[in-house]
């Protein structure tokens, strides 16, 4: 029978806001696309704060769209649909330019916990609302070519379209993983991706950042300025914690 406080098995990272804070590349390749495509929108920081409780990029659009359209579609939904696409491939595009020169980096203390996580014999997996370019865009940057090789299973747009705080994501994860959620523990920066992970069953730690500290984070193991100076011993022994 398996036991009640099963050990700590896996690590399950969110991508934007946790391994990296990418909010403000996003921020910047959604004008950036916005513009070219002749549109006077300008997601300036607090309307873009807001528009975060929308995950994912598509879906931020359209609901944007709706707002500034209201109930006038001004075009139908097929075509709105393919404006959507197409604003969000040029954003996606303007993204990775950003991210390939420089302009993202992983936060305090990540790279060091994927390692000794690593090396502690945690398996590691990535849950996110993102698309797969971004994702590769970030981590070949900062993990070199090989990168894919650190995580054993990755959960995104492309694979989960119930975007957070549905948990269709870590649902995913763990059966990928052959995990139960209590074997696992996910490390997340907003609301949305505590939902997600919590409705999963996944026990979670929670990083802020600028986008998203205001969030209300109950039900977190913890609520942490950033993943510095936090390792695996720490992550085993909050999980083993909150299991007991
Ligand atoms: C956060 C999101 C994403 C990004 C933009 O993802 O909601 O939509 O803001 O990326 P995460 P896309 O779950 O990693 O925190 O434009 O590719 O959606
Ligand atoms: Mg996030």
């Amino acid at each position: 029978m398996a036991s009640p406080n099963p050990p700590l098995l896996a690590l399950i990272f969110d991508v934007d806001g946790t391994l990296a804070d990418t909010e403000e590349a996003h921020r910047a390749s959604f004008n950036e696309a916005f513009a070219e495509a002749g549109l006077d929108w300008h997601w300036d920081v607090p309307l873009y704060t807001r528009l975060l409780d929308v995950s994912g990029g598509k879906e931020r659009i359209a609901h944007h769209w709706a707002q500034v359209h209201g109930d006038r579609p001004a075009i139908d939904g097929g075509a709105l649909a393919e404006r959507v696409r197409h604003l969000h491939e040029r954003k996606t595009a303007a993204y990775e330019r950003r991210v390939a020169q420089g302009e993202v980096h992983l936060r305090p203390g990540v790279l060091g916990l994927i390692e000794e996580a690593t090396r502690a014999g945690l398996r590691l997996a990535i849950a996110t609302t993102t698309s797969p370019p971004n994702i590769a865009a970030l981590l070949r940057q900062a993990l070199g070519a090989h990168w894919a090789t650190r995580f054993e299973v990755v959960e995104d747009a492309s694979t989960a379209p119930r975007k957070k705080p549905h948990p269709q994501v870590y649902r995913q994860a763990l059966e990928r993983l052959r995990l139960r959620a209590a074997e696992c523990l996910a490390l997340e920066d907003s609301a949305n991706g505590l939902a997600a992970a919590r409705a999963a069953g996944v026990p979670t730690v929670v990083t802020t950042n600028d986008y998203t500290a205001h969030h209300d984070f109950t039900g977190a193991l913890r609520v942490l300025p950033s993943l510095h100076g936090v390792d695996a011993g720490q992550l085993v022994a909050w999980h083993a914690a909150a299991a007991g």
